[in-house]
């Protein structure tokens, strides 16, 4: 343990970890216990290890207890995917899982390029867990304090790069998978997962975590430049792919990105991750291993607001932080290769990849998979799966942006597929604004949410779109994001346009960052409604309209203006970040 923690109080959730016996708990008594719909307390904090969170539909919450009920319980699974890939076969049994398993009849793609369900009732969780794994999907370790789903850069256009390098996300989340036998035993009843995930792992055997895991959350992102699709600076851990000569030679690794923050406690903040340096290729396991064990024994397992990796780097340094991963692994950091990144956001439509096959990327708005009056995404996106099956090729790749791509699809079968898609409300004409924007779940399934996002953020961005056509902007991209409180989930303080709830209807409204994931936002305006937020936007607007350079984006003209100043790249005790200009309500 580290000196951080000696002879304090460590957070619950420590205590709870170490009675768990290696991630066991009492989940199978919680599940056997059909008196009420939810687990026994210290099993809701295990069950994230397991993939899966313990809810109730906040819309509902007044009307049951009014009723004398006890809230309506159920759960969100999120599914571990590293990259995002999908076969056609897994597409459609999770389709069906969502109908057959789940109140909502929804899958929810999320910010981290995997697929959650909401609304699944405790007698169904078991049945969910072994209907995905005969499609070899598993939820271990898809949320709790451990590695959780690795990004990759989804899109196949450099097939035989794309490959390689989707590879090494597979290779990171298994190599940093948790090895306790709790997940085979607990759901698929003692037998191996299909996939052999678990194989050669051994009861109460954790190599690299310990019986207490790590501190807090901790999340991995690979990047393929140009593209920062996966926002790799906002992650714990990040490899970014180094291509010369047509062949991958290493990964500039980068640690301690971080998103959550709190409202007024300046001890918390977002962050961009530090440059460590360049590896090669075959050193990525070893080091990846070092960061997260040297997180493991320095992190903070007393306040776990303070308990990210990026906080452990703020108080160790850099350079300390670098030394102490060097000496693990026993491998000497380079000096990073030059990168450059040049957007943030998926691109949709058609690409041809080199090999031939092409590639359509689908905007679903936030992400929600459902069928509605006006769409039916749901139902298309399954006789597209379909129609992969009969074709005999394709999978769909879930974009770090909420997003999906139907890939390889040779070219005689394109038109087929942009039917399905046209016919189901997969393409619709939509803004650039739009086609930039993600907000995070929010109300009514978020138990943290303070104000709307997935629900509101269609809404406004209409509202912003009729701006941008007086302005005669409709051509621009803006990347906009909203999330329902400080958490970060829809990494808003990384868009050129932030909103974060602060309470019902009101926002902290964010600007400044640079449309391509390496400077962080800052705070503009506090607390503010719908109508402040577009009359701001309106006079910015009409001024970038008129006054902005060649190629400039919305988040440099409003630094370059004098607006705000720029954000320094890695705030320390998020003394820049928070020095926005307050004209809310607060
Ligand atoms: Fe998140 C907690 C949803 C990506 C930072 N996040 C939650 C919970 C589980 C609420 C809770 O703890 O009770 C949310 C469930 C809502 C629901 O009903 O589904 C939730 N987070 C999501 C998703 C589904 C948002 C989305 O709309 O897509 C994303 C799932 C990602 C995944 O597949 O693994 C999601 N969360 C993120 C991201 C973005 C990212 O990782 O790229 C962040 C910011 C990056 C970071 O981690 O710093 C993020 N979520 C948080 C935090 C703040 C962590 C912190 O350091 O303070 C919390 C709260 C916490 O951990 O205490 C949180
Ligand atoms: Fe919930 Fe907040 Fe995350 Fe949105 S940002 S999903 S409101 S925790």
């Amino acid at each position: 343990m580290s000196d951080n923690n000696k002879n304090q109080k460590l957070a619950a959730n420590e205590g709870i970890k170490t009675r768990s016996n290696f991630l066991r708990g009492t989940i199978k008594e919680s599940l056997a216990d059909n008196t009420t719909g939810s687990m026994a307390e210290d099993d809701q904090q295990v069950t994230k290890f397991h993939g899966f969170y313990q809810q109730d539909d906040r819309d509902l919450r007044s009307e049951r207890k009014a009723q004398k009920l006890e809230p309506l319980y159920s759960f969100m699974l999120r599914a571990r995917v590293p990259g995002g890939v999908a076969t056609p076969e897994q597409w459609l049994a999770v389709d069906k899982v969502a109908d057959e398993l789940t109140e909502y009849n929804s899958i929810r793609l999320t910010t981290r390029q995997t697929f959650q369900y909401h609304g699944i009732l405790k007698p169904n969780v078991k049945p969910l867990m072994q209907a995905l794994n005969t499609v070899e999907l598993d939820s271990i370790a898809a949320c709790g304090d451990v590695n959780r789903n690795v990004m990759c850069n989804p899109n196949p256009i450099a097939s035989h790069i794309h490959q390689e390098v989707y590879q090494w996300s597979v290779k990171i989340s298994e190599h940093l998978l948790p090895e306790t036998r709790a997940f085979c035993d607990i759901w698929l009843d003692g037998e191996e997962y299909k996939s052999g995930v678990q194989k050669h792992t051994k009861e109460g055997h954790e190599p690299i975590y310990g019986p207490t895991y790590l501190p807090r959350k901790f999340k991995t992102a690979v990047a393929v430049p140009p593209h920062n699709d996966v926002d790799v600076y906002t992650n714990d851990m990040g490899f970014i792919a180094i291509i010369e000569n047509d062949q991958l030679v290493g990964f500039n690794v980068t640690a301690g990105g971080g998103m959550g923050s709190t409202h007024g406690d300046h001890e918390t903040y977002p962050r961009l991750a530090s440059d460590l340096g360049f590896i090669k290729s075959e050193d990525t396991l070893k080091i990846a291993e070092g960061i997260l064990v040297v997180q493991r024994n320095e992190g903070n397992r007393v306040d776990r607001k303070n308990a990210r990796l990026k906080y452990t780097i703020d108080r160790m340094g850099v350079e300390a932080f670098r030394a102490a991963v060097e000496e693990y692994a026993g491998i000497k950091f380079e000096p990073a290769k030059p990168v450059t990144f040049t957007q943030q956001g998926d691109r949709y439509g058609w690409v041809e990849g080199v090999d031939g096959n092409h590639h359509l990327t689908l905007f679903i708005e936030n992400g929600r998979i459902i069928d509605t009056d006006t769409h039916q995404f749901k139902t298309g996106l399954r006789l597209i799966a379909e129609k992969m099956l009969t074709i005999g090729q394709g999978d769909l790749r879930m974009t770090a942006n909420q997003n999906l791509i139907i890939a390889n699809i040779p070219t005689e079968h394109k038109s087929e597929i942009e039917g399905l898609a046209q016919a189901h409300g997969l393409m619709p004409r939509i803004s650039k604004v739009r086609e930039n924007t993600m907000a995070c779940v929010a109300l009514p399934t978020c138990a943290l949410a303070m104000a709307e996002a997935e629900r509101y953020m269609p809404t406004l961005v209409s509202k912003v779109d009729d701006i941008m056509a007086k302005y005669g902007l409709s051509d621009q991209e803006i990347v906009m994001r909203m999330t329902g409180c400080p958490n970060g989930c829809a990494r808003p303080f990384a868009a050129e346009v932030g909103f974060v709830g602060k309470g019902p209807g009101k926002y902290n409204y964010y600007l400044g960052a640079d449309g391509v994931g390496t400077r962080l936002n800052k705070l503009y305006m506090e607390n503010v409604d719908e109508q402040t937020i577009l009359t701001s936007l309106d006079s910015l607007l009409a001024r970038y309209a008129k006054e902005r350079n060649a190629d400039e984006g919305f988040g440099d003209f409003v630094v370059r203006a004098g607006v705000l100043s720029a954000t320094e790249n890695r705030p320390v005790r998020g003394q820049n970040f928070h020095d926005g200009i307050n004209v809310g309500q607060a």
